[in-house]
């Protein structure tokens, strides 16, 4: 069943042409941001230039700190007075990456949404628990205005109180659920003890974080719902960016919405279709935070051919990252963060350490901190009054708790190389 059949399959010529109408649309929109003026400037290349769909390679690419430089409103597009919600996700240091939404962009953002769950068979009839969390994170309001739009009845549960989740899947016979992977894994476990049977769920709506083919057997035998995939980022909207249909051979992404291209991380050259590298996305339609080739860090390939669903382009599932950040619980965390907010107290010495691990289906992060030589011979109190105000800076700053162990000075291991401060223990199922 499709949302937008026209867009969904469409012909690849009448394609090409809106990819290229809606990408010189968006280089008009990307002028008005001073950061794209500077970089068409110092790229030597003027949205005149692109002609065909294979200029854009003529176009610079978008990082993630550089976002950073506009901090709050100075990479909109748009007068603020036309922004009318606004999201955050995390940035690579102190302050949070910010993403503007106008109307229309939120208009667009959930038909998106609605396509996904229309591809999945979500009807008017279902009822949807939406347990992710509501605030700046764009999965709550993303998914609960695109369930809106398909018309079924959304029940805004958010996360946490797991029993009482289990809950109210009972009582008001939710068909489908949206979180992430590592929490249906929990509320597995937890209806398990509870003697529930969740009978009445049949799909289940994973993302936010990496996942496996043994995961997605494990919740659908746990919890008796097809998992489907679901992947986006907020700096593109949010969740709605690429999509598993029901054949589950890939994630159709919405190429009348999004140009992607692949390109090794290392040279920046594009690589050959089907090749596996980094996903770059121009967003097409994007009016308030316009991206240019904009460097998502998602590592995954492209999927040529048409799918037996009748839609177009895939992506594979998301491997990995060719960067450092971490998923934590679907929340994304960068090392620089950890490293701004202890280098910016004066307790905290030279070295640091992140471990990641999973307890319980739950990711779980413990920073070991190295004390200076004063902070460390103080009293007990003193300590554990540090130890109180790094896990605050932390928790303020990445919005996810930490345990925080404080150690001695000279006790972590000092690198030669590249620093490795970073040990991921966890196992995707
Ligand atoms: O996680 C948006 C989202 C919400 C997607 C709900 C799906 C469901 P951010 O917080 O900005 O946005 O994080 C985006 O999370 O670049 C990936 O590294 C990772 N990610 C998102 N979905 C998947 C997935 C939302 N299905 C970052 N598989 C992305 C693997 C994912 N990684």
């Amino acid at each position: 069943m499709f949302w937008n059949r026209a867009m969904e399959t469409i012909r690849p010529e009448e394609l090409a042409d809106l990819q290229l109408k809606r990408l010189k649309w968006t280089l008009s929109q990307a002028q008005e941001v001073g950061l794209y003026q500077r970089k068409f400037r110092e790229a030597g290349v003027s949205p005149d230039d692109i002609r065909t769909l294979d200029d854009v390679e003529k176009l610079p690419f978008t990082y993630k700190p550089e976002l950073r430089a506009g901090y709050p409103f100075g990479l909109f597009a748009v007068p603020l007075k036309k922004v009318v919600r606004i999201h955050t996700t995390s940035g690579t240091t102190g302050k949070p990456t910010v993403v503007g939404y106008t109307r229309k962009d939120l208009d667009n953002w959930s038909e998106l949404v609605a396509r996904n769950m229309t591809m999945i068979g979500l009807r008017e009839d279902d009822i949807f628990q939406n347990a992710v969390n509501y605030g700046l994170f764009t999965g709550g309001l993303g998914f609960h205005y695109g369930a809106e739009k398909v018309g079924m009845t959304v029940i805004p549960s958010a996360t946490g109180n797991t029993r009482r989740q289990i809950e109210m899947i009972e009582d008001f016979g939710v068909t489908a659920i949206h979180c992430t992977p590592s929490y249906a894994l929990h509320l597995s476990e937890v209806a398990e003890s509870m003697g529930k049977t969740l009978d009445t769920l049949r799909i289940g709506i994973f993302g936010a974080e990496p996942w496996s083919e043994n995961m997605r057997a494990e919740l659908e035998r746990r919890l008796g719902l097809k998992a489907y995939d679901s992947y986006g980022l907020s700096e593109m909207y949010g969740p709605g960016v690429a999509f598993e249909c029901p054949e589950r051979n890939g994630l159709h992404l919405w190429h009348d919405c999004y140009l992607a291209e692949i390109i090794d991380p290392e040279t920046c050259e594009r690589l050959a279709p089907g090749e596996r590298g980094e996903l770059v996305i121009t967003p097409l339609v994007k009016e308030a935070l316009p991206l240019v080739r904009y460097r998502t860090g998602d590592v995954t390939r492209l999927i040529e051919g048409e799918c037996a669903c009748g839609r177009g382009l895939r992506i594979e599932r998301i491997t990995g990252r060719s960067d450092d950040m971490l998923v934590i619980r679907g929340i994304n965390v960068f090392p620089s963060q950890i490293e701004h907010v202890l280098r910016s107290l004066p307790e905290v010495g030279e070295q640091f350490m992140v471990y990641v691990d999973r307890a319980k289906h739950l990711d779980e992060m413990t920073i070991e901190v190295e004390m200076t030589r004063a902070g460390f011979s103080g009293e007990l109190q003193d300590l554990a009054r540090v130890q109180k105000k790094i896990a605050g800076e932390l928790h303020n700053t990445l919005g996810l708790r930490t345990a925080v162990k404080l150690v001695e000075p000279g006790s972590l291991p000092r690198f030669e190389g590249k620093a490795k401060r970073v040990i991921d223990r966890r196992r995707i199922l």
